[in-house]
C-alpha cells in the first residue's frame, strides 16, 4: 500500500498554506500530543469568544469527558455577532441557491438579524434554555437560521433529514421530548414539490408533547394548518413585538448544542449528543486546517444539513471561521446533470467538499458535462462519507481539479463531531484512497482484538485513544448504551466500528464498517432498522438485511424475507415491501432488492447468520465455518436462487 501513487502539494500551494510541509504538521502534532491541555486551551482562548473563561480544559472520567469546564459562551454569538465588529460584517455568510434558480446572498449582518428575529419568535412561543426543538426542513437558509436561533437561546435542536418518513420523525420527536417542530410546507427536488408538513401532521398524532409547529412557506403548496398548534413563520415574524435583536444567552461549555440521530447496530436510532464549546472549537479549527481556509474563499460542502457533515461543515465550522458557505436546495441533475458544475462556475467556488457516492454518479454522466464549464476557481477538493475508490479519486483529481487541486479525504463520524483524519493540504502528501494522518490533538490507532497495535499493513479496528473536544458526550437518555457501544471493547479506548490498516508511512486506510451498519450513498442505516420495518408488515414472517456492493451508492440494501402462510404473490409483495420500508424509514432506505426465501440461514441457537447472506450477495458463494448452521440446504438454495 505504501507504494501507491503519492501526490505532493505544489510549491505555490505550500507557500500560501496555513500549515506548511511535513515539518509544519509534525510540529503541531507533536506539541498537541505532548501537551494536549495547553494546546487546546490556547486555541480555545484565541479562537472562541467567551462570556466567562473556563477553569479546566478537560475533565476525563472515562467514558465521560467534559471540555472547558466552568466556561460560558454562546455558539450563535461565536458564529455571528463576533464577526460584526470586523470587515466580515458585510461578507456573504450563506450563499444560497434554490433548485428553481432563486438565489439569496445573506451577509453575516443579515444572518444575524434573521437569527435574532427567529430567536425572538421562539421566545414569544414560550421556549427557553434547555427545551428541545425538532427541525424538519428543506435546504433553505431558514434551516441554519432555526438552528442558530435555538443555539442563541440554549434550546437543544435536533435536525431530522427531510428524507426521513413520518414514522422516523415521530420516533425522534418522542425520544427527544421536543415541544416544538420547525418545518416548511415543502421543498423543491427534481422540479417537483416534496412536501414536509403532511409528515409532521402524521407524526404528531402520537406526540402530545409538541405544543407548537412553526411552518416556513417555501413552495406555496397546499397544506393543512391545525388551529392553535400550527403557525406560519411569517405571521409570527410579523408581530410588532419581534425585534431585530435578541441577546445571546451565555451557556455552560458543556450545555447541549444539539442531538443528531444516527443508525447503530439495533433498530433504535441513537441520539448523539454534542455540547457547545469543544464542538465549536474543533469544527472551527478543522475548517481552517483541512480546508486551508482563506478570507476570499467560496466554500461549498454539498451535504444536506440533516446529516452531521452539514451541521459541522455547512453551518457551525464555516460560520465560526467566518467563511462564505454555499447551500444548494435541490438535486444535482436538475434541470440538467451539470447543475453542480454550473453552481461552481457561477459562484466561483474555490473549495468543494462532497462524497464518493456523488462523485461516482457524476462520473457516470460523463466528462463532457464538467468540461462545458469553467472550473478554474477551484483550488481544493474534499471527500467524506465512505472510503473513496482510487478510480473515483483519480477522476475527481483530473477532471474536476485539473491535476492542480489537492483532495482532502476526511475520516470522521457523527460521534466524532469533527474531522479526525485528513491531510492538511499544504503539509501532507496525498495517496489516493487514504485519509492520510490524524489531525493535531487526535490520537488514533489500528488495533487487534486485544487492543494491541495491529502492526504495519495489518487490518484491525480503528480506535481513538484520547478524548477530543468535539466528541460525543453521551447517547441522549441512554448513558449505558453510550458506554457499551463505544467504550466497552477496550477500556478507555473509543471503538469507531470501522476497520482500517496503517501503512509503513503511518497513513490510515479505512476499509469500512465492522458492524451491522450499512452505508448507502454515505447515509448511515442499520440492518436492524430495515429488518424491524419489514417485520412490521403483515405479510412478513422474518427478515434479514445485508448490504450489497453498489457501483454508485457504495452499498445497497438487500433483504431476505420469509412470508407468512397464504402470501404468495412475490412480484406484488416485492414492490410493496420496498415502498413500505421507504415509508417506515425514508426514501433513501428503499431496498434495492427483496429476495423471498422459505427459510433464513440460522445457527442452532436461532441466530440469523448474516455473514452468509453477505457472502451470497457479494460473491454468490459461501466460505468459512458453517458448522453452526441448523440447516445447510438453506444456503444451497439461496446461492442457487437468482434475483426475482
Ligand atoms: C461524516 C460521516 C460515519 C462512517 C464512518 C465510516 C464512513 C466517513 C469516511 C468514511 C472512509 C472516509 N458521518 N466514513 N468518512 N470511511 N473514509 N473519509 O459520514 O456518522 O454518517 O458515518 O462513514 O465508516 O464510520 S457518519
Amino acid at each position: 500500500m505504501s507504494q501507491s501513487a503519492v501526490y505532493a502539494p505544489s510549491p505555490e500551494f505550500v507557500q500560501n498554506a496555513l500549515v506548511k510541509g511535513m515539518e509544519g504538521y509534525r510540529a503541531l502534532y507533536d506539541r498537541a500530543a505532548e501537551q494536549p491541555e495547553q494546546f487546546w486551551g490556547e486555541l480555545a482562548e484565541k479562537e472562541l469568544v467567551w462570556d466567562e473563561k473556563w477553569s479546566q480544559v478537560c475533565e476525563w472520567n472515562p467514558p465521560f469527558a467534559k471540555w472547558f469546564t466552568g466556561g460560558k459562551l454562546n455558539a450563535a454569538y461565536n458564529c455571528l455577532d463576533r464577526h460584526l465588529a470586523t470587515p466580515r460584517k458585510n461578507k456573504i455568510a450563506i450563499l444560497w441557491e434554490g433548485e428553481p434558480g432563486d438565489q439569496r446572498l445573506i451577509s453575516y449582518q443579515e444572518l444575524h438579524r434573521l437569527v435574532c428575529r427567529f430567536a425572538n419568535v421562539l421566545k414569544s412561543r414560550g421556549l427557553t434554555t434547555g427545551d428541545r426543538a425538532i427541525i424538519y426542513m428543506p435546504m433553505i437558509p431558514e434551516l441554519p437560521v432555526a438552528m442558530l436561533a435555538c443555539a442563541r437561546l440554549g434550546i437543544i435542536h435536533s435536525v431530522v433529514f427531510g428524507g426521513f418518513s413520518a414514522e422516523a420523525l415521530k420516533a425522534r420527536i418522542r425520544d427527544l421530548g421536543a415541544s416544538v417542530v420547525v418545518t416548511a410546507d415543502g421543498g423543491w427536488r427534481r422540479a417537483k414539490e416534496v412536501k414536509l408538513k403532511p409528515a409532521v401532521d402524521e407524526a404528531l398524532t402520537e406526540c402530545p408533547g409538541v405544543k407548537n409547529v412553526i411552518v416556513y412557506r417555501r413552495t406555496g403548496g397546499e397544506i393543512t394548518m391545525q388551529d392553535g398548534r400550527d403557525h406560519w413563520w411569517h405571521d409570527l415574524d410579523a408581530d410588532e413585538g419581534i425585534s431585530d435583536f435578541c441577546p445571546a444567552v451565555p451557556v455552560d461549555s458543556e450545555h447541549p448544542l444539539y442531538v443528531l440521530y444516527t443508525s447503530g447496530t439495533t433498530g433504535q436510532p441513537k441520539g448523539i449528543l454534542h455540547t457547545t464549546a469543544g464542538y465549536l472549537l474543533q469544527t472551527m479549527m478543522t475548517m481552517k486546517w483541512v480546508f486551508d481556509l482563506k478570507e476570499e474563499d467560496t466554500y461549498w460542502c454539498s451535504a444536506d444539513i440533516g446529516w452531521v457533515t452539514g451541521h459541522s461543515y455547512v453551518v457551525y465550522g464555516p460560520l465560526a471561521a467566518g467563511a462564505t458557505s454555499v447551500m444548494y436546495e435541490g438535486a444535482p441533475d436538475t434541470p440538467a446533470v451539470d447543475r453542480w458544475w454550473r453552481l461552481i462556475e457561477k459562484h466561483r467556488v474555490s473549495i468543494f467538499y462532497t462524497s464518493p457516492t456523488a462523485i461516482r454518479s457524476l462520473i457516470r454522466q460523463g466528462e463532457q458535462w464538467p468540461d462545458k464549464h469553467d472550473l478554474s476557481s477551484l483550488r481544493l477538493l474534499g471527500s467524506v462519507g465512505e472510503p473513496i475508490n482510487p478510480a473515483a479519486w483519480e477522476w475527481y483529481y483530473r477532471v474536476i481539479g485539473k491535476n492542480r487541486c489537492p483532495i482532502v479525504d476526511t475520516w470522521w463520524q457523527t460521534e466524532t463531531g469533527a474531522i479526525m483524519i485528513s491531510a492538511m493540504p499544504g503539509a501532507i502528501p496525498l495517496k489516493p484512497g487514504s485519509g492520510t494522518l490524524p489531525l493535531p490533538g487526535i490520537s488514533m490507532d489500528v488495533v487487534d482484538m486485544d487492543g494491541n497495535p495491529a502492526g504495519t499493513d495489518k487490518e484491525g479496528f480503528l480506535v481513538i485513544r484520547k478524548p477530543w473536544p468535539a466528541m460525543i458526550r453521551t447517547i441522549w437518555g441512554d448513558p449505558d448504551r453510550y458506554q457499551q457501544q463505544y467504550w466497552s471493547r477496550m477500556p478507555g479506548v473509543y471503538f469507531s466500528g470501522d476497520a482500517a490498516r496503517r501503512d509503513s508511512d503511518g497513513y490510515f486506510w479505512v476499509l469500512g464498517r465492522v458492524d451491522d451498519v450499512m452505508n448507502v450513498s454515505g447515509h448511515r442505516l442499520s440492518t436492524m432498522e430495515v429488518e424491524s420495518a419489514l417485520v412490521h408488515h403483515p405479510a412478513v414472517a422474518e427478515a434479514a438485511v445485508v448490504a450489497k456492493p453498489h457501483e454508485i451508492t457504495g452499498q445497497a440494501v438487500c433483504c431476505f424475507v420469509t412470508l407468512k402462510q397464504g402470501y404468495t404473490d412475490h412480484q406484488a409483495l416485492g414492490a410493496e415491501l420496498r415502498k413500505w420500508v421507504a415509508h417506515e424509514i425514508g426514501a433513501f432506505a428503499r431496498p434495492e432488492e427483496i429476495r423471498f426465501t422459505d427459510a433464513l440461514p440460522k445457527t442452532r441457537s436461532g441466530k440469523i447468520m448474516r455473514r452468509l447472506l453477505r457472502e451470497i450477495v457479494t460473491t454468490h458463494t459461501v466460505t468459512g465455518d458453517v458448522t453452526t448452521l441448523e440447516d445447510l440446504s438453506v444456503v444451497a438454495r439461496l446461492s442457487a436462487q437468482r434475483e426475482e
